[in-house]
């Protein structure tokens, strides 16, 4: 049965076509790759070597207010995908996926939650933006379809958390476009999958998005409806 206090929201998948517009996703395309060299090398901690070493960036990189370009002018499909999770979590990730090291264990993100303690989101919501030409043929996010609770993860495959299976389920994978996302619950089991290994190279960028009732104090996010970047104000903890 499922438990009705749970919002939906954290159990569905969804293929949003037409998400962004290909224009916008190719001049972040283009910045990324104008910028992406030089700022890996600017990693200065350990944490950011280990994060580069599974395919992901730098502080440098991911601390660019240019992501958040995706959000402004959004398009209806987009808004209708989100529903309330109009705050968009900053940084974002931002990937070059291309190699086995990248691909990223079977897991669910509320788990990557969980390892950021008190600066974690009770709840959110992905939305998995490629950046390249014919995203269908580059690595890519597979998801078992269903209900589930939250479940026990280790660390994993120099990953931070990670199922040792996918749970029992249907598995779903979706042919994407350049202008799609994926907008995906965090009780949503997921992992890496490269549906042509001829083809392993992947450049994306993964943005968390929350309700502002579910924003944490003291972060930053980038408001959709305003366009502007935001924070957790006082007015809204004693509300
Ligand atoms: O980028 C990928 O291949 C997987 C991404 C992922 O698992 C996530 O964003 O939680």
């Amino acid at each position: 049965m499922p438990d009705a206090k749970v919002d939906p929201a954290r159990h569905a998948v969804a293929h949003v076509r037409g998400a962004f517009a290909p224009a916008r996703l190719r001049a972040l395309r283009s910045h990324l790759d104008r910028v992406c060299d030089e700022r890996q090398t600017q990693a200065a901690t350990t944490r950011e070597h280990t994060a580069i070493a599974r395919g992901e960036a730098s502080d440098a990189l991911r601390l660019d207010p240019t992501w958040m370009d995706a959000f402004r002018d959004p398009s209806r499909a987009l808004l209708d995908a989100i529903g309330h999770a109009t705050w968009v979590a900053f940084p974002p990730q931002v990937r070059r996926v291309s190699t086995a090291a990248h691909l990223v264990p079977w897991h669910q993100d509320v788990a990557y939650q969980r390892l950021l303690g008190a600066r974690g989101h009770d709840q959110h919501v992905t939305c998995f933006v490629p950046l390249d030409e014919d995203p269908a043929r580059r690595p890519t996010v597979e998801f078992v379809a269903g209900r589930f609770a939250e479940l026990p993860h280790g660390a994993a495959s120099g990953f931070g958390a990670g199922l040792d299976e996918a749970p029992a389920g249907p598995h779903a994978l979706f042919r994407l476009a350049l202008g799609d996302a994926l907008v995906f619950g965090d009780l949503v089991p997921h992992r890496s999958f490269v549906p042509d290994p001829s083809q392993p190279e992947r450049r994306s960028l993964e943005f968390r998005l929350v309700r502002p009732c579910d924003a944490v104090a003291d972060k930053d996010y980038f408001d959709i409806p305003s366009g502007a970047f935001t924070r957790r104000s006082a007015a809204m903890e004693v509300a």
